[in-house]
């Protein structure tokens, strides 16, 4: 059975508990404060896309560790912990729920090991990704998901398989969505991301014209840290991929590929005009920024920056503020260690590395970034929200121009994979788990 042979077996073909990364809920007050360091605004463009941020990764010569999977806690979801209130969802003040939370939590379905999920504009339809392959379209007026027919074939092993989703620019127009998913090829593997149409007019809804418009270049062996997660920069003109460096470290250093890297690309997946490298040519020419190890986590924030959330090493795992054309440090500088423990060095001023706005040590495991910008909590306008994987937690942290501090971190009882906001400014997440429970949050009545 696919679900419970994965619950047992990690990517590299380890048992689960055999690696000092399995952790579990990470004590928020063992977190040093972050560090920040001075930033330059960067304006492109005509301010459009206003700043972009990393995240550092550090190395290892260790042989093992995929800091996503090998993070995993084997378990199915239990609602044991779930208030059963229902939203009153129009008041914005801070109250707190009998568990003391400034939220109330209502399941609304499962879904099989969900990786990613969309709410589609103008309708009340979202868009779910399960990693062995298929694509749900989930009517949240009803409840009921369909399985959307079309989809690419994927390799669905380690951390790899169907990921991210989200409709395009122009989906109000042209029903068009991006997807992404790892692909074989050459005995190898590599994440792509390709576009389609969302066709519903019939009884089965269906991608109509997949694409595959962009590639990790080169594919190489293993399947850990694809990364793969799509945004797109505000002037809806560009399209932002996160590369992951695949557990190969020093790809993440070479411009020659477009490993360990994020890239900004045009909506057809070519280099888009201005990026820091052109002159390079090839795949050079779609690099953004660099020195990225893991970036699970991508988001705009209403000025325009980029911000990004990266899985580290042993520790290290970083919020960044992305800038175009900077090295974000892995696998030279971390605040983390390598799995094990040997040290990489921290970063430290002067030393030609983008620092991290915020660090997590031990390891949280963000494996998502949304930025709210909602009505139903007001207060969190503007803070980024992360799926803490291995820290089972739903963890806030306030934005504040170029700065970030850690704000609150919850204990969600489960591995934490997606998150989102909703239409009507609750926030949604997806349990990473072979049942994964898909919650809702809003204020308590
Ligand atoms: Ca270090």
């Amino acid at each position: 059975m696919e679900e419970s042979r994965k619950m047992v077996i990690r990517a590299d073909g380890q048992p689960f508990g055999t690696d000092a990364q399995e952790r579990r809920l990470v004590g928020w007050a063992a977190d040093r404060p972050c560090r920040y360091r001075r930033l330059m605004r960067w304006r492109l463009l005509g301010g459009a896309i206003a700043a972009a941020l990393a995240l550092t990764g550090c190395t290892a010569t260790a042989p093992t560790p995929t800091a996503d999977q090998s993070r995993q806690v084997p378990g199915a979801a239990s609602s044991a912990d779930i208030p059963g209130q229902t939203p009153s969802a129009s008041n914005a003040s801070p109250r707190t729920a009998p568990d003391g939370r400034p939220f109330v939590v209502k399941e609304l379905g499962r879904f099989t090991e969900p990786w990613a999920m969309a709410f589609l504009p103008g309708s009340d339809r979202m868009l779910i990704t399960q990693r062995s392959g298929a694509l749900l379209l989930r009517d949240n007026a009803t409840g009921r998901s369909v399985q959307v027919q079309g989809t690419p074939q994927v390799v669905h092993a380690g951390q790899g398989g169907l990921g991210d989703i989200v409709p395009g620019p122009t989906f109000a127009d042209d029903n068009t969505v991006y997807l992404s998913w790892v692909e074989a090829g050459g005995g190898d593997a590599g994440a792509v991301v390709g576009r389609a149409t969302l066709n519903t007019s019939g009884d089965t809804p269906r991608l109509d014209g997949l694409r595959v418009i962009w590639r990790q270049e080169p594919k190489v062996s293993g399947s850990g840290h694809f990364s793969h997660r799509i945004a797109f920069s505000p002037d809806g003109r560009y399209l932002f991929v996160s590369s992951g460096e695949r557990q190969k470290f020093q790809p993440a250093q070479d411009l020659s590929n477009n490993l360990g890297k994020i890239l900004r690309l045009n909506l057809d997946g070519t280099p888009a005009p201005g990026n820091p490298f052109a002159g390079r040519g090839g795949v050079s020419a779609q690099i953004y920024s660099y020195g990225h190890r893991n970036v699970l986590g991508l988001a705009f924030d209403a000025d325009g920056r980029l911000w990004a959330s990266e899985m580290g090493p042993q520790g290290g795992d970083e919020i960044n503020l992305i800038k175009p054309g900077a090295n974000y440090g892995w696998p030279n500088a971390s605040d983390g260690s390598q799995y094990g423990g040997a040290d990489i060095p921290d970063h430290k001023p002067g030393d030609g590395y983008e620092a991290p706005k915020v660090f997590w040590n031990p390891s949280i495991s963000p494996g998502s970034l949304m930025i709210y910008s909602g009505d139903l909590f007001p207060q969190w306008r503007g803070d980024a929200f992360v799926g803490a994987l291995s820290g089972q937690a739903l963890i806030r942290v306030d934005l504040d121009g170029e700065n970030a501090t850690k704000g609150d971190q919850w204990d969600m009882g489960q591995r934490i994979r997606a998150v989102k906001q909703a239409p009507d400014g609750s926030i949604w997440i997806l349990e990473d788990a072979p049942s994964g429970r898909l919650l809702q949050l809003t204020p308590p009545a």
